[in-house]
């Protein structure tokens, strides 16, 4: 009874302690910045998303992010000659439909774009592609620099944006309404990378110059990156869900068949040819427009259409001879009804440059036809070609190259292929 009775105090006390313990915890001071950093976290996530949004359903340049907010009234500056004015400025909250977001320290969120992600189509020059001068598609690689806590520990050099809460006032910066622009007053230094200034940025303290090693650099940035995996990989999914849904209203307009296609990379469909590029400025039965068909300017104007592979069905297109000399659909993995089959690349590996072979446009049609579409006249012969999709595609059964047999990517890996199907794409097919 003594025992039973010693064994309730202790647990007593034990209770007693533990919840003091967690009451303290609760309520100290550094429990309350933890919370404050959570939120801060929690916002920073919810104006990535944000940001990634917006480039996915950009309507004329899917993958383009806007421009930073220089002047700090929540929009995003206005491309000039092509180009944002700076490439670094806050976070534009209003024009990506975003609350007033703030950091722990009151102060809003800043924000670093790669320029080749927020230029228009335009603004380079490039002789051997007239009139997509400066494409965005799984090619594009962001071109800013992130390092862990030293200029030499770099964790990225392709991020896409990065996005900052600055914290408060560090010693030497200025916040008055005269000095409110200037992200040197907000984003700090740090062995000898300053946030402030792009393309190279920092994430943490120097830990070289923390105590006791004096003297420690002030520093009380948090950033989080967008990186080009992450966003080429969710266009992609726009891009091949568009395309899919062109073949199924061109099934639907033109019955029960899609088009051939394109083995030249000249842009128009090849008859009797069942893989290689999707024909978008000539199709055939019918072009695209004598179906109603719509074909995005951006799918020419940004060279998606040169990245994405695409095989029909022989007995799906018109021009296939009568079976059995037409076989008569594709199979990926053990599907056998397979009609058509699209291959987004996912962006290249580190070090790896694309398209693996020189690809010059010998003429383009002048002026550019209205639907923008009908502009490369290149071809390719065979080998050619055949380099071309090696680049793209990873696996040998689908980057064969020469039958109608495909096979689900086997990476598991974020940049990777992805295969889309008809029927078997959820929504389209
Ligand atoms: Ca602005
Ligand atoms: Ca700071
Ligand atoms: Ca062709
Ligand atoms: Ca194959």
């Amino acid at each position: 009874m003594r025992e039973r009775g010693q064994i309730l105090l202790f647990t007593l006390t034990l209770l007693i302690f533990v919840g003091a313990a967690s009451f303290f915890t609760f309520f100290s001071p550094s429990s309350s910045r933890l919370r404050q950093d959570e939120q801060t976290t929690k916002l920073m996530a919810e104006a990535k998303e944000a940001l990634i949004g917006y480039a996915v359903s950009s309507a004329t340049r899917p993958g383009q992010l806007p421009c930073p907010d220089a002047n700090n009234d929540g929009l995003a500056e206005p491309l000039a000659s092509g180009n944002c004015p700076n490439d670094i400025g806050r976070l534009p909250w209003k024009t990506l439909g975003l609350e007033d977001l703030r950091d722990s320290a009151g102060e809003r969120l800043w924000y670093a774009a790669s320029p080749v992600f927020t230029r228009d189509g335009t603004s380079c020059a490039n002789p051997n592609n007239p009139l997509a001068p400066c494409p965005l598609n799984s090619d594009t690689r962001g071109t800013l620099t992130v390092s862990q806590d030293k200029a030499a520990a770099v964790i990225t050099n392709e991020a896409v944006a990065i996005i900052f809460a600055p914290g408060p006032t560090l010693p030497g910066q200025l916040r008055d309404a005269a000095n409110a622009n200037n992200p040197a007053n907000y984003l700090d230094t740090t062995d000898g990378v300053s946030n402030s200034a792009p393309p190279a940025f920092i994430a943490a303290q120097n830990s070289d110059s923390l105590p006791p090693s004096p003297p420690p650099s002030p520093f009380n940035d948090r950033l989080i990156v967008i990186d080009t995996t992450h966003l080429i990989t969710v266009v992609e999914k726009r891009v091949a869900r568009t395309l899919l849904k062109m073949l199924t209203d061109y099934k639907t307009a033109f019955p029960g068949k899609y088009t051939g296609a394109d083995r030249h990379m000249d842009n128009e469909e090849d008859d009797e040819v069942y893989r290689g590029w999707l024909p978008i400025c000539q199709a055939e039965p019918q072009d695209w427009e004598d179906l109603g068909i719509g074909v995005p300017a951006w799918l020419a104007s940004n060279d998606w259409w040169k990245v994405i592979y695409y095989a029909v069905a022989p007995d799906k297109t018109v021009h296939c001879p009568a079976a059995p000399a037409c076989p008569s659909m594709l199979t990926v993995d053990s599907a056998t009804n397979i009609e058509v089959v699209l291959i987004t690349p996912g962006p290249a590996p580190a070090g790896v440059t694309r398209p693996s072979i020189t690809i010059v446009t010998n003429s383009y049609a002048a002026p550019p036809p209205a639907n923008n579409a009908c502009i490369v006249l290149t071809t390719l012969n065979s080998t050619e070609a055949l380099a071309y999709w090696q680049a793209y595609l990873n696996d040998a059964e689908n980057s064969d190259h020469n039958d109608n047999t495909y096979v689900t990517p086997s990476s598991t890996a974020t940049a990777r292929n992805r295969i889309y199907t008809c029927p078997g794409t959820p929504g389209i097919c």
